[in-house]
């Protein structure tokens, strides 16, 4: 619902997130017209949206667009204007290039430069004020994701009346990483602004509240952090002296614990289940020249995914003649991404290379060994291809969570087909059926490969139910609720200010 003369505080619950969950669509006459993106946020947030008085924050996906806020199918959409500098630094920089590499495990070297630095605090400030501007007395702000860090504490500031949650939705990293960033306890100031911070996995959680021990001394028991009240209002730009925590002395609780993301399960069935797809699932099979088996991956092209690995698994087993191109194929979505920082371009070159050498090597007139897509497609077209795989490969390097995994195991309604799954995803905690591999070890991963290709229709059967049991039950807005529900706990605990 719109506000009353659109510029008071009067939203009861704000999504701050780097993008809006709107794309801009300009028709051939320039008319300009908004489109809800599909994302599963948005599907588990849009009902607590409408029933509290909500609005999203975010940058609207192109450079210098000054655009006023407005109502979009009752969501109040609030754009935070981003300049083509503040892309580049900000954004592709410290975001993509510093953070996510970090966060990563380090599978690409971070880049480490003080101009990205101060536009990302520049920023962070930015989306900061534009939620301390909208929120009303007492209201609750959820800020996502790695690009956002330092917004919790810079709203803490501005505004101490606010219950303010975050989420995580990549990995936290061990400290021996943590540590290398120059800006390593700004960040974790940043995010103790929070009341609640969310992470996919338990590791995620302990390797926070590790590093909150290691940087500031402060204690912890179980998912709860005491942060001392003088603390918390150290600036967020200069490197402090550690505050060791006093018996005694006042402080916060924040709560850091794991709150693995989900997706929209039921909507997924449902599309997999429309006659339409099923016809083009079919279809895609047949296209394919009816394989026995048709592997797939589906992956943003990102080396956190581990295509490369994936197409040494496939094309050594090509190699040795354990799978031949006449029975299987490789469908493989790689989606572009990020092609302006260069790492991703990189990477780009190297599987795409890899890619030519397989087919070259192995393919004959009438099989290709692998089909390569480097192109998005429609949220139909990946339902149906879902629907069409025998084994799906989600050998990621490393992960938050991978939604990947749980929409191919939504879109099975008919209990089929094997999930080929690295442990170093977070959806291995929960997708205990699936078969695990090590990407790393590329003989174990020919194995589960070799293993998923044999496997009985009775065991693909059982493990897929299984899958089915979990995915269906803890879908996305069991996950929102499953936060919120935490984040609200927390503030009835108030006063949140605490003598220990
Ligand atoms: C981050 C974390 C965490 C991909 N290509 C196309 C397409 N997709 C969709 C998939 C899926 C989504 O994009 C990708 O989600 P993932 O979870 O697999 O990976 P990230 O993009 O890296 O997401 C991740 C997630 O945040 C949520 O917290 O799970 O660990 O890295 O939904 O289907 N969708 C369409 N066309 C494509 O070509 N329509």
């Amino acid at each position: 619902s719109a506000p009353d003369g659109g510029s008071a505080s009067t939203f009861d619950f704000i999504v701050v997130s780097n993008r809006l969950p709107v794309d801009r669509v300009v028709d051939a006459d320039g008319a300009e017209s908004w489109r809800t993106s599909p994302g599963g946020l948005v599907t588990a947030l849009e009902p607590v949206m409408r029933g509290a008085d909500g609005a999203w924050i975010g940058w609207a996906g192109s450079a210098d667009l000054e655009i006023e806020p407005f109502d979009n199918d009752d969501m109040w959409i609030i754009p935070v204007p981003l300049s083509e500098d503040e892309i580049a630094r900000y954004y592709e920089g410290f975001s993509n290039d510093t953070i996510w590499p970090l966060y990563h495990d380090v599978i690409a070297p971070p880049s480490y430069h003080r101009e990205w630095w101060d536009s990302y605090v520049a920023v962070n400030r930015r989306f900061a004020e534009a939620a301390a501007a909208a929120a009303s007395d007492g209201g609750t702000v959820w800020v996502q994701d790695y690009q956002l860090q330092l917004v919790p504490k810079m709203l803490r500031e501005l505004r101490p009346d606010l219950t303010i949650g975050f989420f995580n939705h990549i990995p936290f990293p061990a400290y021996g990483i943590y540590s290398q960033l120059p800006w390593r306890r700004q960040i974790i100031e940043g995010l103790l602004g929070a009341d609640v911070i969310g992470f996919q996995r338990v590791a995620d959680a302990g390797n926070f509240s590790r590093a909150v021990r290691r940087l500031f001394g402060y204690e912890t028991k179980g998912a709860a952090i005491q942060v001392p009240l003088d603390a918390a209002l150290v600036s967020v730009t200069t490197d402090a002296a550690p505050v060791a925590s006093k018996r005694g002395a006042p402080y916060r609780t924040v709560i850091a614990r794991h709150f693995p993301i989900s997706i929209d399960s039921k909507g997924y069935q449902a599309l997999a289940q429309r006659p339409d797809i099923i016809a083009r699932a079919k279809q895609i099979r047949e296209e394919l020249g009816n394989p026995e088996t048709i592997m797939l991956g589906v992956d943003r092209l990102d080396y956190t995914k581990g295509i490369g690995h994936r197409l040494k698994a496939f094309g050594e087993l090509l190699a040795q003649g354990k799978l031949a191109v006449e029975d299987v194929t490789l469908v493989q979505v790689a989606s572009p991404s990020r092609e302006r920082v260069e790492t991703y371009r990189q990477l780009r070159d190297d599987i795409e290379q890899t890619v030519g050498r397989i087919n070259g090597d192995f393919g004959t007139i009438g099989h290709t060994a692998i089909q390569y897509l480097h192109h998005g497609y429609p949220r139909e077209e990946m339902a149906a291809l879902y629907l069409a795989a025998d084994v799906m490969l989600v050998t990621a390097l490393r992960d938050g969570m991978n939604l990947v995994a749980k929409e191919y195991v939504a879109a099975r309604y008919d209990n089929d087909g094997v999930l080929v799954l690295s442990e170093f995803a977070g959806a291995s905690d929960e997708l205990k059926q699936a078969l695990k591999i090590n990407p790393h070890d590329i003989e174990g991963m020919k194995s589960a490969i070799l293993q998923a290709v044999h496997m009985t229709k009775a065991e693909r059967g059982r493990r897929m139910r299984a899958l089915r049991k979990r995915v269906m039950e803890y879908d996305v807005a069991r996950w929102s609720a499953s936060f919120l529900d935490e984040l609200q706990r927390v503030r009835d605990q108030s006063p949140t200010i605490e003598q220990g």
